[in-house]
């Protein structure tokens, strides 16, 4: 239902986007759009590229005073650094980065020159992909979801968090410091361990949970492969730049334990509402939401460019040598968790819209409040014996 595309060079003129799929009708807050931008700037261990850039949205299409019309929807962000770049004459790369897309970049496209693949596979096109995000958030807002974020581990500092720990809280908290970690405690230790990187010359990577609360039971589906949501989210947050693993609620740590401690089992509540008590599940069975809070792990690798020189080949000369230093972040995790809760929306407002159809928000509004939820008034069982009858001819 929805698709985006994304075109733009770290260092060129600026970034673009198109989000195509939008109902129409949906009002958008500028305000709350940048803000969201600013929030992926925010994070310790950051480079010197976010003093120089301050993203703000310039929407060229498919908005009219403050709507969407139902066309796709333009977005342009300009790149600040250009300035920089623009008439300089710049050096020759020839060195492979270990870790980064310059080798495999030019090898698949037969480059010359290894910044081409620097330019498009870096980092800074998570600007636009939190652009397309944020107006997918403020659709799922207007639908009554919510997605937060917050990072769980930094290199070896792991926050522990109580399982009582109300969502929201978590994401309130996490907003308060510049790891975005939910325990104060543990966000003094992640700052240390990041200063104590950043002055050893290296780089950190982490994990962080994006969780998506207030959505509909019955979201994706079992039927097919690419139909069921729980792989579709783990697509979409493994596709951002770094990450490496993603996992669904504790999928790793439920490997370890029995079944009978994983399995969220189902009670009935006084008002006929069939309720879990816990969500190892993340949110799903069998590639459908339950209802219950979506939970998405992303596990970041370090930083690739470290300030201490990597073994690496000169491609130019030949020679086994040393990679040279280009500015880039010492850890990023916090400002990927940002970049996984838009990676989160975008797919989260797809399945929504993949169920309730809808051209308009005044179509899609009434169809929400219809939708079957898990509860006994709402599935009536025949409760008899009865046979498979295929057409066996
Ligand atoms: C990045 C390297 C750094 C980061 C960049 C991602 O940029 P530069 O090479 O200009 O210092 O700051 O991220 C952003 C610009 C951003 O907006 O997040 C990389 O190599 O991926």
């Amino acid at each position: 239902m929805l698709r985006f595309l994304t075109a733009g060079e770290s260092h060129g003129p600026e970034l673009t986007a198109i989000l195509e799929g939008m109902p129409a009708g949906l009002r958008l807050d500028r305000q709350e759009l940048n803000h969201q931008m600013a929030r992926r700037q925010k994070g310790y261990g950051s480079g010197g590229r976010m003093k120089i850039e301050k993203d703000t949205l310039q929407i060229t299409a498919g908005v009219m005073n403050g709507k969407t019309t139902g066309a796709p929807i333009a977005i342009r962000l300009p790149n600040l650094d250009y300035v920089k770049w623009r008439d300089r004459d710049i050096l020759p790369m020839t060195i492979p980065r270990p870790g980064h897309a310059d080798l495999t970049g030019a090898l698949k496209y037969g480059y010359h020159e290894l910044r081409l693949s620097l330019e498009r596979a870096s980092a800074r096109e998570t600007a636009a992909r939190v652009a397309i995000g944020a107006i997918c958030k403020q659709l799922l807002s207007a639908l009554g979801v919510t997605i937060g974020s917050y990072v769980i581990r930094i290199g070896m500092i792991s926050a522990d968090i109580p399982a009582s720990m109300p969502y929201q809280e978590r994401f309130n908290i996490a907003e308060t410091n510049d790891v975005r970690c939910p325990i104060p405690e543990a966000a003094e230790r992640m700052q240390d361990h990041i200063r104590q990187i950043m002055e050893a010359k290296d780089t950190l990577g982490g994990v962080f949970e994006v969780v998506g609360l207030g959505l509909p039971p019955g979201l994706g589906s079992y039927v097919q492969w690419d139909r069921r949501l729980d792989a579709r989210l783990m697509g979409s947050v493994g596709s951002i730049h770094a990450i490496k693993g993603v996992e669904i609620g504790p999928a790793f740590d439920n490997a370890s334990r029995k079944g009978s401690q994983v399995h969220d089992e189902i009670f009935l509540d006084k008002g006929g509402r069939l309720i879990r008590h816990t969500n190892n599940s993340g949110g799903f069975e069998g590639g459908i939401t339950t209802g219950e809070p979506v939970v998405v792990r992303g596990a970041m690798k370090p930083i690739s460019t470290v300030l201490n020189p990597r073994r690496s080949v000169d491609l130019a000369t030949g020679e086994e040598t040393q990679t040279v230093y280009e500015r880039s972040d010492f850890c990023a995790v916090p400002r990927a968790a940002v970049v996984g809760e838009a990676m989160m929306a975008f797919t989260l407002a797809d399945a929504i819209l993949e169920k309730l159809g809808g051209d308009s928000m005044v179509e899609l509004q009434p169809r929400l409040v219809s939708l079957r939820q898990a509860r006994l008034g709402d599935l009536e069982m025949d409760n008899r014996p009865w046979r498979f009858g295929f057409d066996e001819e």
